[in-house]
């Protein structure tokens, strides 16, 4: 086994679930519960802001009742002990890779706990409801909108990303349903480059047939598991 030296993560709703966060596409998870043009695109937010303000309030608000679970702690002890590079991509817009110690958390489709000023563009540290049109931190501007990428919109950080999957030895899925592009093509991406695949996921998701290998269960117990195996071999 080619040891291993630069490993690319991605996570998905999934590794959240545990900790008792809907994910989307699940019996009764979000999309059940909103329609997605309803309240994940510009168009939706420009057709009804308060719907979608409200929408982020609520999740926003919910994750001060929720802990990070194993899953979340062993990615951190893996930042913390793997002596070769590591990036730690989310899908997720909720806190909890930092809640459960990662210090390096790159949130392709933004934070549920960060405000963008549809006036100045600056983003600010926001843990507070944005219904009631509060006022940007920067310029004063009652023009807030939830920090997270849209249906439509660009994800954040894309060449960082694209310049790690091109020199990573190992790419790691955990807990995303692969419906969502780009970063249900990263793993597409990896192949072309011959490096090592690994999907950690409940079930069969719809990137499963280009993964190396893929295990399926809880990421509570996957997770924790695979970490050993790395940091025992490493
Ligand atoms: C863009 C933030 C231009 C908001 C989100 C190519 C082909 C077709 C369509 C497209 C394409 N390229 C672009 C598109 C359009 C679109 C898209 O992909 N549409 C889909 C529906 C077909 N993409 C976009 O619009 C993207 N922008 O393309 O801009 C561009 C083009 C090229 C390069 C650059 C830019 C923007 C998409 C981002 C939208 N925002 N979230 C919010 O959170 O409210 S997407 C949201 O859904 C998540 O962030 C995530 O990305 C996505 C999927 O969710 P998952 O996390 O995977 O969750 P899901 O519920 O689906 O699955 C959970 C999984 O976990 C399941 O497999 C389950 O089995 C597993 N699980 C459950 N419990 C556990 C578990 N696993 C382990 N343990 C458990 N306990």
């Amino acid at each position: 086994m080619a040891e291993i030296k630069r490993i690319v993560i991605l996570t998905g709703a999934g590794i959240s679930a545990e900790s008792g966060i809907d994910t989307f596409r699940s019996a009764g998870g979000l999309w059940e519960q909103h329609r997605v043009e309803d309240v994940a695109t510009p168009e939706g937010f420009a057709r009804n802001p308060d719907l979608v303000l409200g929408f982020y309030d609520a999740r926003r608000e919910a994750l001060a009742s929720v802990e990070p679970n194993d899953a979340h702690r062993a990615l951190a002890r893996l930042e913390r002990e793997f002596a070769g590079d590591l990036l730690l991509v989310t899908q997720n817009v909720d806190d909890l890779h930092e809640r459960g110690g990662s210090r390096r958390v790159l949130h392709m489709h933004g934070e549920l706990k960060s405000a963008l000023c549809a006036a100045c563009e600056m983003r600010s540290a926001w843990d507070a409801p944005m219904s009631d049109r509060p006022q940007c931190p920067i310029c004063q501007a009652p023009s807030l909108r939830p920090d997270v990428v849209w249906f439509g919109e660009m994800p954040y950080q894309m060449e960082r990303i694209y310049a790690a999957l091109s020199q990573a030895d190992l790419f790691v899925s955990i807990g995303t349903s692969g419906a969502v592009y780009p970063a249900a093509g990263f793993v597409q991406e990896v192949q072309r480059t011959g490096a090592d695949t690994l999907e950690l996921n409940l079930d069969a998701s719809d990137g499963t047939p280009f993964f190396r290998e893929a295990r399926h269960g809880p990421a509570g117990s996957l997770v924790p598991q695979w970490v050993d195996e790395v940091l025992a071999r490493a």
